[in-house]
């Protein structure tokens, strides 16, 4: 209780007690209160489209097998054997007819169901219902415009719900072209020295990019002005989804591009898909770039060279795997009716940028392990971390007060270099953590 009131009391004050990033005890409430309760993406549609095809994934500690069944609809079980509990499938992705355990035998259909016991009416006889063994399945499963989020809380509130005033701006991507976004490649993972509040932070915070992306501007891809990512605005929707509209300004010296760089072809099908307002946000965006509270962030950029120039919608999830470690898992969309050559283009630019070994991620990468290990020490103990945007003259300069102009839903800002979105995320996240 008194540890609950020192972190409400600091988090009203704009600041985040830096031992919380880390804790153990912490990250275990974080566990039960939040990654059992909360929407948590297990991949697209189009990685999926054929009856029969299945990936693997993961809720932090369950896993997670992704079919398409028979009928065409989408079923999400634990993948492990209700048998004796075998990890059931272990392949990433594939096709099947059925699934066959490693240990025993017992084979499952695309409906989960228990099919096949070896040796069954030997063993078992008649006694055993074959209904009651099936695989369980997870809670909740719900599809958003080609996106498959799971939850493990049957009480939890609809997905549409959740995503709340977020939807308006994933719908820039999902909604904007005929056949929607498809994965393209298969998604990587990898492991980092991170803690997953402060990765998901990161993708709200334009204004390391001019310090941690510093080579992008040695290299002159990007001009030297300090506030160059802080033009357009800073978005905190509710349910401490942060979203940051990064556009080009006369102050800095990039050219102002149309849709991002996408075809001039497929204009006119944003025209008719996105709403009025949607397009004067599209129009103008550079980079969208946001988080999804807890653990899912996305970053659809403006990438290459004059003439040459890519957009992608790159999605992860940062999956905790203990205080200090995430797995990233990144998945490359692309508008399915892009031609071809386009799609591949912006494919290898991402892969150059914010693939796992790109170097803008790489930036990042390091910078996260700094932070976990700066934080498990004494003197932490009893220090927090400025996310204070109080003054005029710390974070949030000129523009503290909303911008009521600005066309989408949540609470905008006129600048990105504020803390408005990550002390919303900070402050859903307490809300979840002390929820009864
Ligand atoms: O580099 C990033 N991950 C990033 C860029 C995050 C937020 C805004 C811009
Ligand atoms: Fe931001 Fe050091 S300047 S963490
Ligand atoms: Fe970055």
């Amino acid at each position: 209780e008194e540890t609950r009131k020192s972190i409400e009391n600091s988090l009203e004050r704009g600041l985040f007690p830096q031992w919380v990033l880390t804790d153990p005890d912490i990250y275990n409430i974080e566990m039960e209160q939040i990654f059992l309760r909360t929407w948590q993406l297990l991949g697209h549609e189009s990685e999926i489209r054929e009856p029969g095809q299945y990936v693997t994934r993961w809720i932090v500690n369950d896993p997670v097998l992704l079919v398409r069944n028979g009928g065409g609809e989408i079923k999400a079980f634990l993948n492990s054997c209700t048998h004796r509990g075998v990890h059931l499938c272990t392949a990433d992705a594939g096709k099947k007819k059925s699934f066959t355990c490693p240990y025993h035998g017992w084979s499952y259909n695309l409906d989960g169901d228990l099919i096949g016991i070896v040796a069954g009416d030997k063993i078992y006889g008649e006694e055993m219902d074959k209904k009651d063994w099936g695989l369980r399945p997870i809670p909740r499963v719900e599809v958003y415009k080609g996106l498959i989020f799971a939850n493990l809380d049957p009480q939890a509130m609809p997905l549409e719900e959740f995503l709340g005033e977020f939807r308006w701006y994933l719908d820039i991507m999902l909604g904007r072209s005929d056949g929607g976004m498809e994965v393209r490649g298969v998604p990587q993972r990898w492991v980092v020295h991170a803690n997953w509040k402060m990765v998901s932070e990161n993708f709200v915070d334009p204004y390391h990019v001019q310090t941690s992306h510093r080579s992008t501007v040695e290299l002159g891809m990007s001009p030297e002005d300090p506030l160059y990512a802080s033009y357009g605005h800073g978005v905190a929707c509710n349910h401490g989804h942060g979203i940051c509209v990064i556009t080009s300004s006369p102050k800095s010296k990039a050219r102002p591009v149309k849709y991002q760089g996408l075809p001039q072809e497929m204009w006119p099908m944003f025209e008719r898909n996105l709403t009025k307002e949607q397009l004067e946000v599209f129009e103008k965006v550079k980079v969208l770039v946001g988080t999804c509270f807890p653990n899912m962030s996305f970053n659809c950029p403006l990438h290459g060279n004059e003439g040459h120039l890519y957009n992608y919608f790159n999605v992860r999830v940062w999956r905790p795997l203990g205080p200090d470690k995430v797995e990233v898992i990144s998945w490359f969309l692309i508008d399915q009716s892009a031609p071809e050559q386009y799609k591949e283009d912006a494919y290898k630019g991402y892969i150059g940028s914010f693939g796992p070994s790109g170097t803008l991620e790489q930036d990042d990468t390091e910078i996260w392990a700094r932070v976990v290990q700066a934080s498990k020490g004494f003197m932490v103990r009893d220090k927090s971390l400025n996310y204070n945007n109080f003054s005029n003259y710390l974070m949030g300069y000129d523009h503290v007060a909303p911008d009521e102009t600005f066309p989408g839903p949540g609470v905008a800002y006129s600048t990105n270099y504020v803390d408005f979105m990550t002390r919303g995320y900070h402050d859903y996240w307490f809300e979840m953590l002390t929820k009864e």
